[in-house]
């Protein structure tokens, strides 16, 4: 393996190009692939401590390559990986991103190549309490994407994604028209999900426990499971629907009913405790016992969808927070007030969130400028780091409508290029793309098929590494850039989710990659 690292895709002209190399490499070279022909030649930076991979490394700046090419990056010591200078250097990166929704359908059969299969997950899902009891209700919620790695259907992270691919579809500057089909098959379910009459949704769908990690969909039979209604689902689920009544002109008074009557219930249980699983169900949680950010983006959206002032009431006393991940999703309602309540806004409201979503965005910038691969994670790479990575990248994006400056998009670039290898273990963290993708994702049709479904952005390093075996084996006592590995059993740093493709196509989206 060469240890210089960049982007394994490529660079467009006009962007800044960067590439992190050893503390011994002081002199670089940029040569052409075909005749060897040397483009640039320039001396790294000072030496500079990266904290999150512990390690001495010096920046190699080729800015003023511009010319249309393939080439490597070359040092005393070694070669990089090829990669191209031009217009379009990241091929089908973008439509592979989005193409994965594809794979992840649930209840239809699936064409779909080495991945295809009969319809899976079909029969009705038994409701449960919350002490895991039968309540002999039994529903119909077939349909929606499998979450992840395993074929569970939860509606705190669905909502999340939808959010992200419609925000993507409004603010990229040429949108793919594919985005809205994508959405309505994950909304079609999400409406299932709701319990019509009192108005509240159930937090999730899945068998009681994991199965096999080798299992097709459709060969999971067991019971399926409706856990109880949540107030963070039924608050995002309320959320998702209006936002998505702009989008979907032709279902606006279903949708806009749908999260009306969420968020009665919202409403009638303002103290409902966050999710637990029933003691009998297994499957992923997504417990959060603060519902006040779904609360005031559902707010936010009604609002917008409505224009009844009842919820600008409710808005304008709400505490505001930030958040792009399933847990705080708070920046979905400051963009959508930010973007939509138009002349209905009140001016020292909307002062007051711009600069709640500014001040984020340079908490991320201050961190950016820390490390010398340019991205904003600092010391912190939990479960999902590449999501928290990609959605700080999309917080940039939309603080740049707000506040023209080129530092956020030329960051929210760096963060892209650090999943396409510019990282301390040189990986390109989407598999199908790049000289060295993911391989062996934690993803049961993957691992099925012996092949990994393209376009599928990796959970990526985790510095909890007790949080599975093979991980801690591999990776115990590393930095926490480095603790990665490329294994079909390590599901805390190599599971896919359909919430860490989302805020990868928003940034490719919107930044026009
Ligand atoms: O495959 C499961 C993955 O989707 C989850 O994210 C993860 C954590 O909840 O759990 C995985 O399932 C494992 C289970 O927790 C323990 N036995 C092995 C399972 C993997 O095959
Ligand atoms: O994304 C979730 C992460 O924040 C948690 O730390 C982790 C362990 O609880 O669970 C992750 O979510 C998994 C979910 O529980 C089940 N489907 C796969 C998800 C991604 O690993
Ligand atoms: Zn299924």
């Amino acid at each position: 393996m060469n240890n210089i690292r960049l982007d394994q895709m490529g660079y467009r002209p006009g962007d800044v190009k960067k590439a992190v190399v050893p503390e011994t490499a002081s002199g670089f070279q940029v040569v052409r692939v075909s005749d060897r022909a040397v483009l640039y030649e320039g001396n790294a930076s000072e030496p500079m401590l990266c904290a999150a991979s512990h390690e001495k490394v010096r920046i190699a700046d080729f800015t003023a390559v511009t010319q249309s090419g393939e080439y490597r990056l070359e040092t005393e010591e070694g070669s990089s990986y090829p990669f191209f200078i031009g217009d379009t250097p990241y091929g089908g990166l973008r439509k592979a991103v989005l193409d994965f929704f594809h794979y992840q359908k649930c209840g239809v059969t699936l064409d779909a190549g080495a991945w295809s299969h009969p319809a899976c997950h079909t029969t009705p899902a038994y409701v449960l309490d919350a002490s895991g009891q039968k309540t002999g209700e039994i529903k119909d919620v077939s349909g929606g994407w499998h979450d992840a790695g395993d074929y569970g259907r939860y509606i705190v992270p669905a909502a999340q994604t939808v959010a992200q691919l419609l925000l993507a579809y409004e603010l990229a500057p040429a949108p793919d028209a594919g985005v809205l089909d994508a959405v309505w098959f994950e909304i079609e379910w999400m409406l299932k999900m709701q319990d019509e009459t009192a108005g509240g949704v159930y937090h999730k769908v899945s068998c009681e426990t994991f199965n096999a990690l080798n299992q097709m969909p459709d060969q999971e039979r067991g019971e399926l499971v409706l856990c109880p209604v949540s107030a963070a689902t039924t608050a995002d689920f309320a959320a998702t629907m209006a936002l998505a009544s702009r989008f979907f002109p032709a279902q606006k008074d279903r949708l806009i009913g749908a999260a009306g009557r969420a968020w009665q219930w919202c409403l009638a249980n303002p103290d409902a405790p966050g999710f637990q699983n029933p003691p009998n169900v297994k499957t992923g949680e997504y417990g959060d016992d603060d519902s006040q950010d779904e609360r005031f983006w559902a707010a936010c959206e009604l609002f917008i969808a409505t224009g009844d002032e009842a919820y600008h009431d409710y808005i304008k006393s709400a505490e505001l927070s930030t958040g792009l991940g399933w847990r705080q999703m708070g920046t979905f309602g400051l963009a959508a007030y930010l973007l939509h309540a138009g002349s209905k806004a009140g001016p020292d409201l909307a002062a007051r969130m711009k600069s709640k979503l500014l001040s984020a965005a340079q908490d991320i910038m201050a961190q950016c400028e820390t490390s010398p691969y340019g991205i904003s994670l600092g010391l912190s790479y939990r479960w999902g780091s590449n999501m928290d990575l990609a959605n700080n990248a999309m917080t940039l994006l939309l603080a740049e409508l707000f506040e023209n400056n080129i530092q956020y998009r030329e960051a929210a670039l760096e963060h892209m290029h650090y999943l396409l290898g510019k990282n301390g273990l040189n990986k390109c963290y989407i598999s199908g793309l790049g000289s060295d993708p993911m391989r062996n994702p934690h993803h049961r049709p993957s691992v099925a098929a012996g092949q990994a479904v393209p376009g599928m952005v990796s959970g990526g390093p985790n510095g909890n590494t007790k949080a599975d075996l093979i991980l801690h084996k591999h990776c115990a006592g590393l930095p926490p850039m480095k603790c990665y590995v490329d294994h079909i059993e390590s599901c805390a740093s190599n599971e896919i989710a359909i919430y860490w493709n989302s805020p990868v196509y928003f940034v490719l989206a919107v930044l026009g990659l």
